[in-house]
């Protein structure tokens, strides 16, 4: 008989991240593996709240911002299949509830912060106790982006070289920058047609321009180092944008062609330069999606939002 081990309610945060060089390719697509090695910052308040709790039953049940999903619902069963490394052969079901506190509106993806608040409370309710880096990870096995969003500030997510993805997983930077700013700049709040997961494997396999793509991660990512020790921020928002833009560059090469953008998305990339070219240091970067992240200095917020009026605006570092 399957042994019950004892497990008890748990509640945990974590932040969403903004990667400024971008997780783009696997190397494994069952441990969720990177080709590349990337480097985000932490939204501080913006993020997963996820509550677990054991219940009787075959089943788990998945909640997502206060509705039950359908057990076969593909979030259900990522969520299901992520909490099956940690149930092993033991009888152990939970209700999890996931509320996200990201404005939907914003665009943001919430698999990052609701895979790594998930992992914390998987933690708590089997009192596993297990180091930082041990729960990144796990939460990578999730989400890839996940191993990134257990830690506030700048973290790099280390691609690590082993099979087994031991030594593949976030580490923070030891470095804040207060006055940092992330205005999100919501196009198209819908959902994405094709999800990065298959996004990013398409591009792999079918892009020849992915060729040239670690090359140019592994660059931005010194750059974007040494950007971070000397608050250099225009170092910083070029490397970031430049990225963005490289990392697009292989998904509209790909077969068939991906492009996340959509016209307003354009329109609002050639406000930044224009405002660029009047002086104002502000910088963009994108995901797989149509939105747009703005980075900029708080002393340009509220010049920035004249131009930006709906801006939702995030300081990392706090105020
Ligand atoms: C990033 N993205 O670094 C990049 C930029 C999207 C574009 O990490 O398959 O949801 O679960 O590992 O983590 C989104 O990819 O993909 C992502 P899986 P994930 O933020």
């Amino acid at each position: 008989p399957k042994v019950v081990k004892a497990s008890a309610s748990a509640e945990q945060f974590a932040p969403s991240n903004i990667a400024l060089c971008k997780y783009w390719g696997k190397r494994d697509t069952e441990l969720n593996l990177p080709i590349n090695a990337s480097l985000s910052v932490s939204l501080d308040y913006l993020g997963s709240h996820t509550r677990l709790i054991p219940i009787e039953g075959q089943v788990d049940e998945v909640w997502l911002n206060g509705q039950q999903l359908q057990p076969g619902a593909k979030f259900s069963r990522k969520v299901s299949e992520f909490i099956d490394l940690f149930r092993r052969d033991q009888l152990l079901y939970f209700r999890v509830e996931t509320r996200n506190n990201i404005p939907t509106a914003a665009g943001l993806a919430s698999s990052a912060s609701g895979f790594a608040a998930l992992t914390l409370a998987l933690n708590d309710a089997l009192a596993l106790d297990l180091p930082s880096e041990h729960l990144s990870i796990l939460a990578r096995m999730g989400s890839g982006s996940a191993c990134r969003s257990l830690f506030t500030g700048f973290v790099e997510w280390e691609m690590g070289q082993r099979e087994d993805g031991l030594d593949s997983h976030g580490i923070p930077l030891d470095h804040h920058w207060p006055g940092f700013c992330i205005g999100l700049v919501e196009i198209d709040a819908g959902e994405k047609a094709t999800d990065s997961r298959s996004g990013m494997q398409r591009t792999v396999e079918t892009a020849h321009l992915y060729q040239s793509w670690p090359l140019q991660a592994a660059a931005d990512l010194s750059r974007l180092h040494q950007a971070i020790a000397e608050r250099d921020f225009a170092l910083l928002g070029q490397t970031a944008e430049q990225n963005a833009l490289s990392m697009h560059a292989t998904m509209i090469a790909s077969w068939p062609p991906l492009l996340y953008w959509q016209p307003d998305s354009v329109a609002a990339m050639q406000k930044v330069w224009r405002l660029r070219e009047q002086g104002l240091p502000v910088y963009f970067t994108m995901d797989a999606g149509p939105n747009l992240k703005l980075l900029f200095q708080r002393e340009d917020r509220d010049t920035l939002l004249q131009h930006f009026p709906d801006l939702e605006t995030v300081e990392p570092f706090g105020h």
